[in-house]
């Protein structure tokens, strides 16, 4: 799973990327002319319940779930070579889901590519061409149908064609493929080409760090949300100059820096949360004296797939999984009194794994 950070440049998506995945990545001064910066990272999904099992069994080791972060670069508007163009949007195409960092701060010495800063402008432009290069997409696609029609091997082709037509529809309205409402069967024939604009995707409102909270955000974020609204996308605010610093201290003095901010937790954190539940990932968790952890899957994963998450053999060899809610764990205070309370399941491979599940899967192979 791959979440993509794009936006305009000098929007800050280097900083976001660097405090989403704590790495400290060259943050540029310019935009890149090249388009050809691209970091890789790995996000660190923070989960309380998984503080609160380690407090509980102190583990030799915590782990937590992860998920795979690209910062793309060179997103520019009206960025002529069209070869870079195409190197961008693929890069793009490639995501699961994208995190569109949008800037709000202004600061004379980081050029705009515009000249002035209008979050819900620098937005609508990014919307735009993620809508332009599907539109292209769909049009070259159409035109190799007819040519195959033409020459009698349209064979099941006609499917495909009824689906494009109707995303050329919505696209000529200058509008995202994300909310067209494509059923199952439409969306199936068209995955191939990974459309950009039905991606989905988090916005993010990078402010200044003596602007978190302050009137002038409090408007671009209204109209951010007016320009999204019915769009099927969730509009957040931050500082990712503050997020970046947050990210590079050492917890104790992270808490201290909160604490000074007023707030509970990094920004950040809600940003990982709600684009790990975009890309439809939940967690299940296990827990003993050698490890507590958060293993990834996609909601709606039976117990036996899950299993196989673990270990294959756990899959082949599966019985039976011995399920407590984190919350029923919590309210018992330990394994053996939730188990006396009656709040430990035995269920079976068909079993549909919920977020924040406490497994222990029995087997024998
Ligand atoms: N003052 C101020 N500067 C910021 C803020 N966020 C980012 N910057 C600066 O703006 C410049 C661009 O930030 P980057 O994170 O590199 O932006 P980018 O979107 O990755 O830029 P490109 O990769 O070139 O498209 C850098 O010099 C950052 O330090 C902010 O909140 N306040
Ligand atoms: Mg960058």
């Amino acid at each position: 799973m791959k979440l993509g950070i794009i936006g305009l440049p000098n929007c800050g998506k280097t900083t976001i990327f660097n405090a989403l995945t704590g790495q400290s990545a060259p943050a540029a001064p310019f935009p890149n002319p090249l388009g050809t910066e691209r970091h890789v990272g790995v996000i660190r999904v923070p989960d309380a319940r998984l503080d609160r099992l380690a407090e509980m069994y102190k583990p030799r080791k915590t782990t937590w779930a992860e998920v795979t972060c690209v910062d793309i670069t060179g997103f520019s508007r009206g960025i002529s070579a069209s070869k870079q163009k195409a190197a961008v949007f693929n890069d793009v195409r490639d995501m699961d889901a994208v995190i569109h960092v949008v800037r709000a701060f202004a600061d004379p010495a980081i050029a705009h590519p515009d000249g002035a800063v209008d979050p819900a402008a620098d937005a609508a432009a990014l919307e735009l061409e993620l809508v332009f290069s599907d539109l292209e997409l769909v049009e070259t696609r159409l035109e190799r149908i007819a040519a195959s029609i033409k020459k009698g091997v349209g064979g099941d082709l006609e499917a495909e064609k009824a689906t494009l037509e109707k995303c050329r529809g919505q696209l000529e309205e200058e509008k995202p493929l994300r909310n067209l409402g494509l059923s199952e069967g439409e969306r199936a024939a068209t995955s191939s080409l990974q459309f950009t604009s039905a991606k989905p995707e988090l916005i993010v409102l990078n402010v200044g760090e003596d602007d978190i909270a302050s009137p002038a955000t409090a408007a671009a974020l209204a109209n951010l949300e007016d320009f999204y609204r019915g769009k099927d996308a969730q509009v957040f605010s931050l500082s990712g100059k503050i997020e970046t610093e947050l990210s590079q201290l050492e917890p104790e003095e992270a808490k201290l820096f909160l604490d000074d901010l007023g707030i509970a937790e990094p920004a950040m954190n809600r940003v990982i949360r709600e684009a790990y539940a975009l890309l439809g990932l939940v967690s299940f968790l296990t827990a003993g004296e050698d490890e507590v952890k958060a293993w990834t899957i996609q909601k709606g994963t039976p117990a036996l797939k899950a299993a196989g998450k673990i270990h294959s053999d756990i899959e082949r060899g599966f019985i039976r999984a011995e399920v407590v809610s984190y919350e029923d764990l919590m309210a018992a205070s330990s394994l053996a009194r939730a188990r006396d309370a009656g709040a430990v399941r035995l269920e079976g491979k068909d079993y549909i794994v919920k977020d924040g599940d406490i497994i222990n899967f029995r087997f024998n192979v």
